[in-house]
């Protein structure tokens, strides 16, 4: 059985100094690169936004970031501008290794976020991820990245809704922590079947 680690969004402006900075960020970089060695290939997420995208809270007048909008598909947090298509802070981390087997990016539509590798936030709109994987014929995932309980949570609980054997190695994450938001995410994993060591 192919096994693969799916690497999230490990990019500067999710590391300490970047626009959405998640505390400890930059500590997954040194373990993930080690990881790599030790599966059968290696994809990397890439959080790709176009300048205004509409989960940025400056694209909403009088609008914070961190607040809540409806929007079509459903609620969607409000983050500061970060991962601007081409910006430094959408780079990946200078010292992680980037010669993986493929670079997804995701969120490039204006009018919708992609918290997950597979699925759009409409949870219908797909990245095309399922489909390379089942035609390398990947049949488990090992999920490691940032941030634990947005992109990491959400592309674990569609990997495993795909029916792919899925582990998030936690020790290789970290966390944005609002509102509770790792806690729902660890028992979301879980009750989706996920593995989380
Ligand atoms: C992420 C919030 C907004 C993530 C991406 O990579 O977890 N979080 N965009
Ligand atoms: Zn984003």
């Amino acid at each position: 059985m192919s096994h693969a680690l799916l690497v999230i969004d490990v990019q500067n402006d999710f590391c300490p100094g970047g626009a959405l900075a998640v505390p400890g960020g930059d500590e997954v970089v040194a373990p993930i690169n080690t990881m790599m060695e030790e599966f059968d290939g290696v994809i990397l997420t890439q959080d790709w936004h176009p300048a205004e995208h509409l989960s940025f809270a400056s694209a909403h007048g009088g609008m914070s970031p961190f607040e809540m909008v409806e929007m079509p598909y459903g609620p969607q947090v409000l983050w500061p501008d970060h991962c601007v298509q081409g910006s430094r802070g959408a780079a990946f981390h200078p010292n992680l290794r980037t010669d993986g087997d493929l670079i997804l990016r995701k969120g490039f539509r204006g009018a919708i976020d992609s918290y997950s590798a597979f699925f759009e936030n409409d949870q219908t709109t797909p990245t095309g991820l399922k489909g390379y994987l089942d035609t390398r014929g990947i049949k488990a995932l090992t999920l490691v990245g940032l941030a634990t309980d947005f992109c990491v949570h959400y592309s674990a609980v569609d990997a495993a809704r795909l029916g792919f054997d899925v582990t998030v190695r936690t020790d290789a994450c970290r966390a944005i922590d609002m509102d509770g938001s790792l806690a729902s995410a660890q028992q979301a994993m879980k009750d989706a079947g996920v593995i989380l060591i």
